[in-house]
């Protein structure tokens, strides 16, 4: 995990002192990469310990398209507690349901994208090509803008689902992803998305996949770590699916920051050496499609956390910082 030490260096040595909402200022730079090759080991950061099995939960509950932090803590993960029940803006929100309520943060997105046509009333071919593609038929309005009648149709759309689907069927594609930032629906989370864009790319002849995921706002003191293995661990995943082999994990960061209260911390950890990378086994309960031949995309949301084992991990002693919300 060097990379991450080198751009926590960074961030130190080129970073400037912001205000945000939180009123904890950070230490900011815009724009950083990351790239780890996964076949020689996960990502796991080894200069503190890693909440490994919080960050597994919180993915599990990700593919289950989870909106509650109650299902995130039966799931092992209490980081969407405070983001729930504490931050003062949400609890008066009137989109939350309820104590726990997340609103359709990151999995419903993922799994539940709510797409919606407006097409008119009086052209079949294009509500017959909706419908095709799944569409159902809301309503029909008039806007009132002399346009005429208009046809409201809608369905969710399961993005990851269709992502396994095109590396199965069309691996060469470069348009094999999944987004999170719905702006329709910002205003009703909790915490708009801040991993956002998930790409895969297949190498065939090679028989590796490899994932470009986007965050635009990163705290890479509790952030990163956890982000970083929710990504490696969900390439690994994909690539049992679909039986391809996990290769490079490339990491965009938009906003990386040092909250103020996390310099003493990150400060630690650059003194301290850091170990080889661990290997995350996968139980063999996922069916791997590369020796049974059989293609069991419903294990996205079978999968549980106790699934996911990191093997050979050594790290340095526990350390820890307050989160900001
Ligand atoms: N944050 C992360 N990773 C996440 C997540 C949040 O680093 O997966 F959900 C951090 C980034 C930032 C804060 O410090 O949470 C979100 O605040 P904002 O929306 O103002 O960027």
């Amino acid at each position: 995990m060097k990379q991450y030490l080198d751009l926590v260096q960074n961030v130190f040595d080129n970073g400037s002192w912001q205000d945000n909402r939180t009123g904890i200022r950070t230490l900011s730079l815009p724009g950083a990469m990351m790239r780890f090759d996964l076949q020689q080991g996960f990502p796991a950061v080894t200069t503190k310990k890693l909440a490994f099995k919080s960050a597994v939960g919180e993915m599990v509950g990700f593919l289950r398209a989870s909106r509650s932090a109650a299902e995130f803590r039966a799931l092992g993960c209490k980081v969407w507690d405070q983001n729930a029940n504490e931050n003062q803006q949400w609890l008066a929100n009137p989109y939350r349901l309820g104590e726990d309520d997340l609103g359709p943060v990151y999995g419903v997105q993922w799994r539940n994208w709510p797409a919606y046509k407006v097409v008119s009333a009086s052209d079949q071919a294009q509500i017959d090509n909706a419908l095709a593609h799944g569409y159902s038929l809301i309503t029909v309005f008039d806007e009132g803008k002399g346009e005429g009648q208009q046809a409201l149709l809608y369905k969710a759309v399961d993005q990851l689902r269709q992502c396994l689907d095109t590396i199965m069927k069309d691996p060469g594609s470069r348009r094999i992803l999944f987004h999170g930032w719905n702006w329709a629906q910002l205003e009703e989370m909790a915490l708009p998305p801040c991993h956002l864009l998930y790409q895969f790319l297949v190498n065939k002849a090679k028989g590796e996949i490899s994932l470009c995921l986007y965050i635009r706002s990163n705290d890479i003191g509790l952030g990163t770590p956890f982000n970083l293995t929710e990504g490696a661990a969900l390439l690994h995943l994909v690539g049992r699916l679909t039986g391809y082999t996990p290769r490079w994990f490339t990491y965009f960061i938009g906003d990386v920051h040092i909250y103020e209260n996390h310099v003493d911390m990150l400060q630690e950890q650059l003194k301290r050496e850091p170990f080889e990378a661990p290997k995350l086994v996968l139980s063999d309960r996922i069916p791997d499609f590369a020796k049974t031949g059989k293609y069991e995309p419903e294990w996205l949301e079978k999968v549980e956390p106790s699934d996911f084992t990191l093997e050979g991990y050594q790290h340095h002693a526990h350390l820890t910082a307050p989160m900001a919300v």
